[in-house]
C-alpha cells in the first residue's frame, strides 16, 4: 500500500512539522515570562505626520533596546477602536491598547484637567508650553493621569492649532459668523466655537476629511503639519488663520497591567525610549515654525493656500469672543490646577 517513497514524504514532513514547533517553542522560551509577543500602540495618524513618526521612533528605540524582547505593532488611525478617537483612554485603560501617542484634547472626555490645554489663548508660545510640562504642572497632570489609570511616561506635541477654511479669510470673529467648522471631541470646542460665531459640528478626524472633501464643513483647526501631512488643501481648504489659539501636547503612555508585567529593566527602557521619542517628535512638529520668517508658512502659500496673522488687535477680539468660556470651564477643569498654570505662564519671559 504505502510505497516507500510516500512513507518517506509523511516522514519529512512530520519532521519539518517537529522542527517548527521546537523554533516557536524556542521564540517563546527567549521571551520572558508573562511578555507577549507583540503589544499594540494606538495613534491617531500615521507615520507621514510627526505624531505618528514619534510613535514609530518610540516602538523601534523600544525594540532595538530590549533586543527584541518587547515588539510594539503600531496602529495609527486609531484602528483599535474604529476610529473613534474620544474613546482612546478607555481603551488604554482597558487594556485594548496597550501604548499609545495620544492627544490631550482625545482624552479629555475622561481626564477632565487635560482640557488646560485648550484653554482658548492660554498657552502663547512654545516656551510657554514647555514651562507647563517640563514643571509643575506638568508632574500634576502625570500623576491625574497615573491615577486615571494609566502609566504616563513623556511628553510628544501635536501642535498649536491654526484656523482653515474653504469660504473666505478670517481676521476677526466677525469674518466666522455661520461657518460650519468641525471640531475636535471635547465640549470646550463646541462652546468656543460657538462663543465665536460659527457653527461647530463635531466629528472624528477620520469622518473630517470626506466631510470637507464634499463640503458639507467649511473649515476645521489643526496644526500645520497636519495640514500639510493631510494636504487638506486638496480638501478645499484654501485660507489658514495663524491665530494659535491653544496647542495640544501629546502624551506616551501605557496601559497599566502590561507595565507591570515588565522587568525593572525594561520599565526604564520603554520609558527612556518615550523621553527620547519625545523630544524628536516635538522637534519634527517644530520644524518649519521656530526658524526665522517661519518657512513652513511659505510651503503652504506656495500650494495656493491664503495664509494671515491675525494683528494684535484683531487677535485681541478672538480672546475677549472667548472669555467667558474660559470663565466657564477653568472651575470645570480645577481652579487650583488653572490658577499654577496661570501663575507659571506669568513668569515666561
Ligand atoms: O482629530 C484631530 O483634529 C487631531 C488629529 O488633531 C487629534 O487627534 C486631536
Amino acid at each position: 500500500m504505502n510505497k516507500p517513497s510516500t512513507r518517506r514524504h509523511w516522514l519529512n514532513a512530520l519532521c519539518l512539522g517537529l522542527g517548527l514547533m521546537g523554533l516557536t517553542a524556542q521564540a517563546q522560551q527567549a521571551l520572558p515570562a508573562g511578555y507577549k509577543a507583540e503589544y499594540r500602540m494606538s495613534t491617531v495618524v500615521g507615520t507621514a505626520f510627526p505624531w505618528g513618526k514619534g510613535g514609530e521612533i518610540w516602538a523601534n528605540l523600544v525594540r532595538e533596546r530590549t533586543q527584541g524582547r518587547i515588539n510594539i505593532k503600531m496602529y495609527p488611525g486609531v484602528s483599535l477602536i474604529n476610529g473613534d478617537q474620544t474613546r482612546e483612554f478607555t481603551a488604554i485603560r482597558q487594556g485594548v491598547i496597550d501604548l499609545a501617542v495620544g492627544s490631550s484634547i482625545n482624552w479629555s472626555p475622561q481626564v477632565k484637567e487635560l482640557n488646560l490645554f485648550s484653554l482658548p489663548f492660554l498657552i502663547k508660545d512654545y516656551a510657554s508650553l514647555d514651562a507647563l510640562t517640563g514643571g509643575e504642572v506638568g508632574k500634576d497632570i502625570f500623576a491625574i493621569l497615573d491615577k486615571s489609570g494609566v502609566v504616563p511616561l513623556a511628553w510628544g506635541e501635536n501642535g498649536f492649532r491654526e484656523l482653515t477654511n474653504s469660504k473666505r479669510e478670517i481676521n476677526t470673529p466677525a469674518d466666522l459668523k455661520g461657518l460650519k467648522i468641525r471640531v475636535v471631541g471635547s465640549p470646550l470646542f463646541i462652546d468656543m466655537f460657538t462663543a465665536l460665531g460659527a457653527n461647530p459640528v463635531q466629528m472624528s478626524w477620520a469622518d473630517a476629511q470626506p466631510a470637507l472633501s464634499s463640503g458639507a464643513i467649511d473649515g476645521q483647526e489643526n496644526p500645520v503639519s497636519i495640514f500639510t501631512a493631510a494636504k487638506l488643501h486638496t480638501v478645499g481648504q484654501k485660507n489658514v488663520t495663524m491665530w494659535g489659539y491653544m496647542i495640544d501636547p501629546l502624551v506616551f503612555v501605557a496601559n497599566k497591567e502590561i507595565w507591570n508585567s515588565w522587568s525593572v529593566q525594561d520599565r526604564d527602557i520603554v520609558r527612556q525610549a518615550a523621553v527620547d521619542a519625545g523630544k524628536q517628535e516635538i522637534a519634527l512638529a517644530r520644524a518649519g515654525l521656530v526658524e526665522t520668517g517661519r518657512p513652513l508658512l511659505k510651503d503652504i502659500e506656495a500650494l495656493g493656500v491664503k495664509v494671515v496673522v491675525p494683528t494684535t488687535s484683531q487677535r485681541e477680539q478672538f480672546v475677549a469672543a472667548t472669555r467667558a468660556v474660559y470663565n466657564k470651564w477653568k472651575p470645570q477643569i480645577g481652579v487650583n490646577l488653572v490658577a499654577k498654570a496661570e501663575k507659571t505662564l506669568a513668569n515666561v519671559k
